[in-house]
Order: structure tokens, then C-alpha cells, then sequence
């Protein structure tokens, strides 16, 4: 596979959901530009001879050999992306996923068992605030009916957005028949940091992801006008977010964790008024459960401490957690030994994760010298992704044949 060839494909679906002077994407699930990315994908599956099937959760696969054989071989990733997100997070394993077939194919592999590319909808939880819902969906990891509630930040419920998608809302929920038929997954995805570069690598295989989970934080507190109200009789809960906030970096130090908070809501976030409440949404990552647990409880204490102070007060909702994941088994022993490539951990979540419960799973990463991710600086060169290709299709036709 050439850098050429695969810039080809690769700029058919670069322009899609492209948005400003910074080059960031702006793809959340079910939107029209999701729709114009998921037809980019049929498309090209046609093209391929693929079989087609869209999922009682949305999710796209492309067959190439009989769906309804056990051991499916399948690889694939997401289209969609955090707001203003680079254009590598996902569409990378899609692109090569479709790639790795058409090298299959010229290489002359006769597959014994089929071969599919997926694109699983709602990774990134951007929209409707659950990461990798279509997998989680899938796998029984999360209620059907919960989900159909969700909400984005306009209103919209996941049932409306799917409805006018045409899918039927009442079939969401658990595919064990579809889950069963795979046999090992593969996902393909930009490395979400140095390590590579760092080693001099462009292709790496991901040895575990990390526990992590998302919270969201509410605070109410007293609104009021902001140039009559004394200082000393102000519950403003802006003071207690931001001193959460501060504690969120201060904690995560401690413990060697990441912790972030990039979103926030504010009422009735106006100039001239104390706010009567506000929210705050922590992502939390931690190298084990335990640290995990105690990272997010030291924060929500120190939160509940500042609020009594504050005359405030602060709930905390776990929204999704997810354990840790170690990718051990044979396709990723496989992986690291075909490839003699890096072994390393990440701290980002992925459908392989999620699938990672029942299928046997392993994920491949490719260079990104930026080491950026979830912002338009993520990178990767041609060349490297092209040589990702290549080695996805080695790891394919070992698991196919
Ligand atoms: O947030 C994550 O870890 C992933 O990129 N969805
Ligand atoms: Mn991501
Ligand atoms: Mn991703």
C-alpha cells in the first residue's frame, strides 16, 4: 500500500464534517453530517462487493463472505467525533479496515471464514453524552430503554435522532446472535499520544486501556443580582465548580491519574447575575480501578467540603465507568508477535474495549508525531498509515485463513 493509495481514499471522506480555519470535525452521531459519512461508507463498501447490513443500534458492517458463518473476522472503528476533534480518531480504522480488503483481495487470500469492516455509532458520546453506545448497545452493556432517553444538548432524544435515521427505536437493545458470530475484532486507531513517535515506531499494539469514567457534577447555590448582593451573602456555586475544578488537577497529580474537566454548564449564565446553578462533567482515567475509585471520590469529597463552606451544594452522577481492559488474549499475543511491533497501554477508551468482554480482541495504533488527540492537531503521516494498513492486513489474513 502506497502513501498515494491511501491518501485517495482517505481524502473521499476528509472533507466531511470539516468545520472553521482550525480544521477540526464536528461528526456526532445521526446528525446529517453523520449521515453523509455513514453513505460515504455503504458507498464504498458497494463498491467493494461488501454486504451492507445497518444493526438494530445503527451500527454498519461491511461483509465480505457470509454474514451468518461463525468466526467472523471484524475490524473497524467510528466515524463520529468529539467536537472539534482531530480527523484521525475512528475514520483511521474505518479507512484501513476497507483498505485491508482490497490488499486481502490482491494478495490472493481465500478467507475460511467471513471478513467485515464495522463502524460503530456514538463512540465518542458527544452527542448524547455515553461513549460507545452502539457497542455497549450491542453487547448488553447498556439499557436499551435508558438510552433511548438520553438527550443532546438541544433536547433531542437518542429515539427521535435514530427515528428520523429510519431505525426502529423499539429494536435497540442486545444482539447476541450478532455478537456470537464474531470470532476476533481488530480496531485499527491513531495513536492518542507519543509513545510511538517517541520509539521511533509507526505501528504499536495496545497491551491495556485504562479504567475511566465520566461524572457529572451539579452545583445550586442562590442566584442573585450580581452588583447588589454583599460578598459575604452570596451561595455562589461558580465558587464551588472552580474550586473542583483546581482539585480535579491537584488530585489527579497525586495520583498519578488523569482527570479532566472541559465541560461546563452554567444558569442562567448571564454577566450581571450571581449563578443559581452550574455543572461540571469530570473524565476521569486512572492505570487501575482502585486508584480510579479513590481519585473520584477525593474529588467529590473536596467538592462537598467547599460546598458546605460555599452555602452551596453539589450531587455527583457516575454517567458511564469502564473497568479495565487488558487486551491478553491469542489475536493480540498474535498482533505483538506478527508485527514485532510495541507493546503500550492507552488511556482513551474504544469500542475494543467494549467488545473485548466477549470477543477476542486486539488493537493496533499508528504513529501520530503531534501525539494530539480530541483536537485538530491530531496527526498521522500517509506513509505511516499506509504501513498500518499493510500490517492490519497481515494480522487479517492470519485470523481469516
Ligand atoms: O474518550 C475516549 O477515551 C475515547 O476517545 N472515546
Ligand atoms: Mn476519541
Ligand atoms: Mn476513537
Amino acid at each position: 500500500m502506497s502513501a498515494e493509495r491511501f491518501a485517495a481514499l482517505w481524502e473521499s471522506l476528509s472533507p466531511v464534517g470539516r468545520v472553521g480555519e482550525d480544521g477540526g470535525y464536528v461528526r456526532h452521531s445521526w446528525t446529517d453530517t453523520d449521515l453523509v459519512c455513514r453513505e460515504w461508507f455503504i458507498e464504498e463498501a458497494l463498491d467493494r462487493d461488501l454486504e451492507v447490513e445497518i444493526d438494530r443500534n445503527g451500527n454498519l458492517w461491511a461483509w465480505w463472505g457470509e454474514p451468518e458463518q461463525e468466526g467472523a473476522i471484524v475490524t473497524g472503528s467510528h466515524l463520529d467525533s468529539v467536537p472539534h476533534g482531530g480527523a484521525y480518531d475512528g475514520p483511521l480504522g474505518v479507512v484501513s479496515g476497507l483498505l485491508a480488503i482490497d490488499r486481502l483481495r490482491e494478495r490472493g487470500v481465500k478467507p475460511v471464514r467471513p471478513v467485515a469492516v464495522a463502524v460503530f455509532t456514538e463512540e465518542e458520546g458527544a452527542r448524547f453524552g455515553v461513549p460507545c453506545l452502539g457497542s455497549r448497545l450491542m453487547t448488553g452493556a447498556f439499557d436499551p430503554a435508558k438510552a433511548l432517553r438520553l438527550r443532546d444538548r438541544e433536547g433531542a432524544s437518542l429515539a427521535d435522532a435514530i427515528g428520523r435515521a429510519g431505525l426502529d427505536p423499539d429494536r435497540l437493545g442486545p444482539d447476541p446472535e450478532r455478537l456470537a458470530r464474531i470470532g476476533a475484532f481488530v480496531e485499527l486507531h491513531v495513536e492518542q499520544g507519543r509513545a510511538l513517535d517517541h520509539l521511533n515506531a509507526p505501528i504499536g499494539v495496545a497491551s491495556a486501556i485504562w479504567p475511566h469514567g465520566r461524572y457529572r457534577f451539579d452545583f445550586t447555590g442562590e442566584g442573585n443580582h450580581a452588583g447588589t448582593t454583599r460578598m459575604s451573602d452570596r451561595h455562589d456555586p461558580m465558587l464551588t465548580l472552580a474550586y473542583t475544578v483546581l482539585a480535579t488537577d491537584e488530585v489527579a497529580r497525586i495520583h498519578g491519574a488523569h482527570a479532566t474537566v472541559g465541560r461546563v454548564d452554567v444558569a442562567p449564565n448571564a454577566t450581571n447575575a450571581i449563578a443559581a446553578r452550574a455543572s461540571a462533567w469530570l473524565d476521569a482515567r486512572a492505570a487501575d480501578g482502585e486508584t480510579l475509585q479513590k481519585l473520584v471520590e477525593s474529588i467529590h469529597h473536596r467538592s462537598e467540603e467547599r460546598a458546605r463552606r460555599d452555602g452551596t451544594h453539589v450531587t455527583m452522577t457516575a454517567e458511564s465507568v469502564t473497568g479495565e481492559v487488558g487486551f491478553a488474549g491469542d489475536v493480540s499475543r498474535l498482533a505483538a508477535l506478527e508485527l514485532q511491533a510495541p507493546v503500550l497501554p492507552t488511556g482513551a477508551g474504544h469500542d475494543a474495549g467494549v467488545l473485548s468482554a466477549h470477543v477476542d480482541t486486539a488493537m493496533l495504533f499508528v504513529r501520530n508525531p503531534t501525539g494530539i488527540s480530541h483536537a485538530p492537531q491530531e496527526s498521522a503521516s500517509d506513509a505511516d498509515c499506509a504501513v498500518g494498513v499493510e500490517k492490519l492486513t497481515d494480522l487479517l489474513a492470519r485470523l481469516c485463513q
